[in-house]
């Protein structure tokens, strides 16, 4: 008896520090078990959920397969020529009518919680437009006037880059953020359906042609976020990912500046680079 408890907490201490130390912060990590480490209050959020709900749904598990232990070792006819007639016990009933509505209620209590967090967007410090397309994301900062087109860098141009960005998750011209902002990310398709998905920030939301999706986050550390479209839209859906730098207020706003030159359009989205401004002319 001993021997199996050493063996199980070996393995379950196996999975969780593996789980652990496997995920990855930002992207997908080989062999990764768990979810990416959040970056985000509302993926912190997730991530406590989530592991909330598995001990909930061990426990039951375990009880359960004691209860079919129980009655297959106790209670099997072999044990039992003459059958119990026992077919009521009020005790009993109420227990098991009581007990999984007060599990339900202690998991529903921090859903709802963290539905309206997720769902309750607090004053932005930045808005961003991104626009799904069959097969790249077109971003705009409506504030600043800047719009731009993101794709995926291919083999060759992956392989130019310093350091290379892990494979089909790199793109040319990635989002900048200033951490620990609020962000408000308006979320529409231009096409077909396509879902704009960061895991480390807990967002994942459909790109509906049509209608405007809005969802928030707020990440806490600097660094470089990977997502992915999320939603099947077309035979391109894999090679569209989505690349968020988080980065220091200096550096985004050193960013921003050159961005402004570069990626600049009018009030009605035409661009409006020095380029197109000399063919004006
Ligand atoms: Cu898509």
């Amino acid at each position: 008896m001993r021997m199996l408890r050493v063996i199980v907490s070996a393995a379950v201490a196996a999975v969780l520090v593996s789980g652990q130390a496997l995920a990855g912060m930002g992207q997908p990590t080989p062999w990764q078990i768990g979810l990416q480490d959040a970056a985000t209050p509302v993926m912190e959020n997730i991530v406590w959920f989530h592991n909330f709900l598995l001990w909930v749904i061990t426990i039951i598990t375990l009880f359960v397969l004691a209860l079919l232990v129980i009655v297959i070792v106790r209670f099997n006819a072999r044990k039992n020529p003459v059958p119990s007639r026992t077919t009521h016990h009020t005790l009993l009933e109420l227990a098991w009518t009581l007990i999984p509505v007060v599990i339900l209620v202690s998991i529903a209590i921090p859903s709802f919680k963290l539905l309206f967090f997720q769902g309750t967007i607090p004053n932005a410090d930045i808005t961003i437009k991104a626009t799904g397309n069959q097969w790249n994301w077109t971003y705009s900062y409506p504030d600043a006037k800047i719009e731009f087109t993101s794709i995926m860098l291919n083999e060759e141009e992956r392989a130019k880059a310093s350091p290379p960005p892990p494979r089909l998750l790199g793109v040319d011209n990635p989002i900048y953020v200033p951490v620990n902002k609020v962000v408000r990310v308006q979320v529409i398709g231009a096409d077909v359906i396509h879902s704009f998905a960061v895991p480390s920030f807990g967002i994942k939301i459909d790109a509906v042609p049509g209608r405007l999706n809005e969802t928030w986050f707020q990440a806490t550390r600097e660094g470089v976020y990977y997502g992915q479209c999320s939603e099947l839209c077309g035979k391109d859906h894999a090679f569209m990912p989505i690349e968020v730098r988080v980065v220091s207020e200096q550096a985004y706003a050193a960013w921003l500046d050159e961005a402004k030159k570069k990626f600049a359009v009018d009030d009605r989205g035409a661009p409006r680079t020095v380029a197109a401004a000399d063919q004006v002319r």
